[in-house]
């Protein structure tokens, strides 16, 4: 009867293994990677990649404290103004979609102990946004002083610097704001642009309305897009020019 009883655990100690050695062998050597997700109450196999078909992008959107980033980043993701937002402390987001494209807009708080991390955030990003505040006389040096040592860390990243509170009677106009932030510096050198903006007051007197700062946004995001699938070709893709 002793036997018995060894004999039967044995035979359930080897279909187990068995078992075992089969599903390693079966998720190692069976092509695609699998992922199982819960749908209701049933398991659902989708592979990865076809869960959904954007492709994630960021904007980063820095500056000083009070230049009016949150600000902007509301008002381009949602179309509407708000006129007052508390300061950030960390980080802020927002999302928009775009013909395929996710983008993220990421602010990360611009106090002196955020600015530290701030260049730890160009690796993933293809569009840096720096917001100036326009009637911020004094701290204007500090602000040129802060971009170009995140443009010396991303020497081709795309620039967009938005020279904000045009509303405001005492901003600087968008020449004073190009001379001060000696941006002839960065010319001819990446793809720069400057425009005047106002979170508050939409496309106050000449200042760009944020929607189109919006769209001159996506459009770069796209011709990214179009630059770097013709320079890395998906495999198996057809080539435009075949006959
Ligand atoms: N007049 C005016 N005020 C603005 C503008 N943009 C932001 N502000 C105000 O400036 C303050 C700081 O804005 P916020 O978006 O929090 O700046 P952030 O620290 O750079 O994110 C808030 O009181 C905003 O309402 C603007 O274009 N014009
Ligand atoms: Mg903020």
């Amino acid at each position: 009867m002793a036997a018995l009883r060894t004999l039967s655990m044995v035979i359930g100690a080897a279909v187990a293994a068995l078992g075992s050695v089969l599903f390693i062998a079966w998720s190692r050597y069976v092509p695609g990677k699998r992922k199982w997700r819960r749908t209701g109450y049933e398991l659902e196999y989708r592979p990865l990649g076809e869960q959904d078909n954007y492709l994630d992008r960021q904007i980063l959107v820095l500056g000083l404290d009070g230049a009016g980033k949150s600000s902007i980043i509301h008002a381009i993701s949602t179309n509407t103004t708000k006129s007052s937002s508390a300061p950030t402390h960390g980080f802020n987001t927002a999302q928009i979609l775009s013909q395929g494209l996710r983008i993220e807009l990421l602010e990360v708080g611009g106090s002196q102990n955020l600015r530290t991390y701030w260049t730890q955030y160009l690796k993933k990003t293809h569009i840096m946004v720096f917001v100036v505040d326009s009637t911020d006389d004094i701290r204007l040096q500090l602000a040129r002083h802060e971009l170009h040592r995140l443009l010396e860390e991303a020497p081709r990243l795309p620039l967009l610097v938005l020279a904000n509170k045009q509303d405001c009677k005492s901003a600087l106009t968008v020449s004073d704001i190009y001379s001060e932030l000696s941006l002839h510096r960065v010319q001819g050198l990446r793809e720069m642009t400057l425009l005047g903006t106002s979170a508050v007051c939409d496309g106050y007197g000449s200042s760009t309305p944020l929607q189109t700062v919006r769209c001159m946004l996506e459009e770069s995001l796209h011709n990214i897009k179009e630059v770097e699938e013709k320079s890395h070709p998906l495999p198996g893709a057809p080539c435009k020019n075949a006959l």
